[in-house]
C-alpha cells in the first residue's frame, strides 16, 4: 500500500487524496492561500488542495519572523487557509496545466524575497524529467526530512512523490539516524545532510541497501561525495536547480556520476553558457561563464515585479546568477555564484540585502555588511560586519535578526570593525571583508 508518512504521522494514499480533495471543493475559485508550511501531513493536504482547485498556495516558512511572513502575505494577497480537509469528497476535474500551483519566495541580491509564481505545467514537467533521470518509479519509497516550504522539500519531496506514486516516509528532521532508520529506496538530502550521514558512518552504513542517494540546492564538496561512496557503496547523484527553473540538471541513475559535476539536462531543458556580453561560450569544460535555463520547468514570473521577471531573461534563456562550465559531452559543473550577495547556508539561500537590512534597522548599527564564509558544515555561514555607534553585544544583533527573518538567515557570527572597506565609489568591498 502506498503510503505518506510526515513526521511519524501516515495517511494511506487514498485518504490522504480524500482530505485533499475535501478541502479543495472548498477553494475553488479563492485567490492565493497561505499555509504555515510545518512538516505536518496537514501541509501535504493544503498543497494538494490547492493544486487540485487551482488556486496557488504560498507555503510561509514557520519560523518566518513577523517581517519576513508580513511581507509574503501582503505581496501574495495570500489569506490564511481554512479547514484542514476530510472524508467522502467530491473529485475535481483536473486545473489546466497554466494554472498557479505555488508562489514561493526567494532571497535576492537586494530588497525583500521575491514570490515565484509556479505552474502546474512547470511542475509537472520538472518531476517527469527527474523521475526519467533517476529511474523514480512507485516502487521506491522515497525518504527525506527537508523543510516544506522550498522547492526541494516540497515540490521534489512531496508533489515529486504525489505525483510518481511511490510511498515516502518524511523524518521531521533530516538527521543520519532517521535517514538510516527509515529504510526507503531513494534518498534526498542537501550537503550538509550528507556531510553529517558521512560523519555518523553506522548511519550511513544503513544507507548501501538503498537504490539512489540524491544531493542538491548547494555544491556537494568532493570530500563528501567520497565518503559517501566508501561508506555506502553508492556514488550520489548530484542535480543543480533554483526555486525559478525547478530542478534542470542532474547525473542520470543509469550515467556517470562524477564528484564535482551536476551532469545533463533532464527531459524538456536546454542549457547555455554566456559572458558578460550575451555570447556564447565554447563547452569545453574549461571556461567559465554564465549558466542560462530554457525549457518547460520555468517559472511564470516574479509576482508584482515584472521589471525584474524581464530583466532576468535574455528571450527565453533564464540568467541563473551562476557561474559554469559545461564540457563536451554536455556535462556541468557550477564553478558558483556571480554575485557574492547571495549566501549558500545549509542549502538555504540567504540574501546579504536582507540581513543587511534587518541590521541597519538596530538603533546602534551604522553600517552592515553581510557575507557568506566558507564553512565544513554548512558550505557558507551567514556572517555580518558591522560598525556601531553605541555599545551593544553579538547576541542582541543575532536576536536582533532573529526577531523579523527566519532562523537560518541569522548570522552565526558579528565582527566589530572600525570601518567596512569601500572603493572609490564608496561601494563596499565585500572581497575583501571574505580575506580578513
Ligand atoms: C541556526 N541556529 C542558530 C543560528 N542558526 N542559533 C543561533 N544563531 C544562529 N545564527 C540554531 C537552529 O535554530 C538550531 O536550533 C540549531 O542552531 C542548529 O542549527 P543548524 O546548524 O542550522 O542545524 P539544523 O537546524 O540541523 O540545520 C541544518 C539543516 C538545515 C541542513 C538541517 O540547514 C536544512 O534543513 N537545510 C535545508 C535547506 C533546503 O531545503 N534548501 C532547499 C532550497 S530549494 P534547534 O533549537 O532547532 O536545534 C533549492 C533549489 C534546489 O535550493 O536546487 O534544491
Ligand atoms: P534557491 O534559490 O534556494 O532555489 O537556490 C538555487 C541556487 O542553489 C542555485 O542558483 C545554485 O547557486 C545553488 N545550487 C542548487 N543546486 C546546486 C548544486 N547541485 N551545486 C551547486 N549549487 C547548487
Amino acid at each position: 500500500m502506498t503510503t505518506i508518512s510526515i513526521a511519524g504521522e501516515s495517511i494511506s494514499r487514498d485518504d490522504l487524496d480524500d482530505r485533499a480533495h475535501a478541502l479543495a471543493v472548498r477553494l475553488v475559485g479563492c485567490g492565493p492561500v497561505a499555509i504555515d508550511a510545518t512538516p505536518t501531513l496537514d501541509t501535504v493536504v493544503a498543497v494538494m488542495a490547492g493544486m487540485a482547485a487551482g488556486v496557488a498556495v504560498v507555503p510561509v516558512p514557520p519560523d518566518a519572523g513577523p517581517t519576513e511572513r508580513g511581507h509574503m502575505l501582503r505581496d501574495s494577497g495570500a489569506l490564511p487557509l481554512p479547514g484542514r480537509g476530510g472524508p467522502n469528497a467530491v473529485r475535481l476535474p483536473e486545473p489546466d496545466e497554466s494554472a498557479p500551483a505555488l508562489i514561493m519566495y526567494t532571497s535576492g541580491t537586494t530588497g525583500a524575497p521575491k514570490g515565484v509564481m509556479l505552474s502546474r505545467r512547470a511542475i509537472n514537467a520538472g518531476i517527469d524529467g527527474l523521475a526519467d533521470a533517476w529511474g523514480w518509479t512507485a516502487d521506491d519509497v522515497l525518504v527525506h526530512g527537508l523543510p516544506l516550504f522550498h522547492v526541494h522539500g516540497l515540490v521534489l519531496g512531496v508533489l515529486g512523490a504525489l505525483r510518481v506514486g511511490c510511498s515516502l516516509v518524511h523524518t521531521g528532521k533530516p538527521t543520519p539516524s532517521a535517514y538510516a532508520a527509515a529504510r526507503g529506496s531513494l534518498y534526498f538530502g542537501v550537503p550538509t545532510v550528507w556531510s553529517r550521514v558521512c560523519a555518523e558512518s553506522s548511519a550511513a552504513r544503513e544507507l548501501a541497501a538503498a537504490r539512489l542517494l540524491v544531493s542538491g540546492s548547494a555544491p556537494l564538496p568532493v570530500p563528501v561525495f567520497e565518503s559517501l561512496r566508501a561508506l555506502t557503496g553508492h556514488a550520489p547523484v548530484e542535480r543543480y536547480g533554483m526555486t525559478e527553473t525547478l530542478i534542470t540538471i542532474s547525473t542520470r541513475a543509469d550515467g556517470e556520476r562524477r564528484a564535482g559535476w551536476v551532469g545533463v539536462p533532464i527531459n524538456g531543458v536546454r542549457s547555455r553558457l554566456i559572458d558578460d556580453s550575451g555570447t556564447d561560450l565554447p563547452h569545453d569544460g574549461e571556461t567559465m561563464g554564465e549558466l542560462c535555463i530554457a525549457g518547460s520547468t520555468m517559472f511564470d514570473c516574479y509576482l508584482n515585479q515584472p521589471a525584474a521577471t524581464s530583466a532576468s531573461f535574455d528571450g527565453e534563456w533564464f540568467r541563473t546568477g551562476d557561474t559554469a562550465v559545461i564540457d563536451e559531452g554536455g556535462f556541468h559543473r557550477i564553478v558558483g555564484r556571480t554575485s557574492i550577495d547571495i549566501v549558500k547556508t545549509g542549502g538555504y539561500k540567504v540574501g546579504a540585502g536582507e540581513v543587511e537590512t534587518s541590521l541597519l534597522s538596530h538603533p546602534a548599527v551604522s553600517e552592515a555588511a553581510v557575507v557568506g564564509v566558507a564553512d565544513d558544515d554548512l558550505g557558507q555561514r551567514v556572517v555580518a560586519f558591522v560598525v556601531v555607534n553605541a555599545s551593544v553585544d553579538e547576541s542582541t544583533l543575532i536576536a536582533h535578526v532573529a526577531d523579523s527573518l527566519s532562523v537560518h538567515k541569522r548570522p552565526r557570527e558579528i565582527r566589530f570593525v572600525d570601518e567596512l572597506p569601500r572603493n572609490a565609489m564608496g561601494k563596499v568591498q565585500k572581497s575583501l571583508l571574505l580575506e580578513t
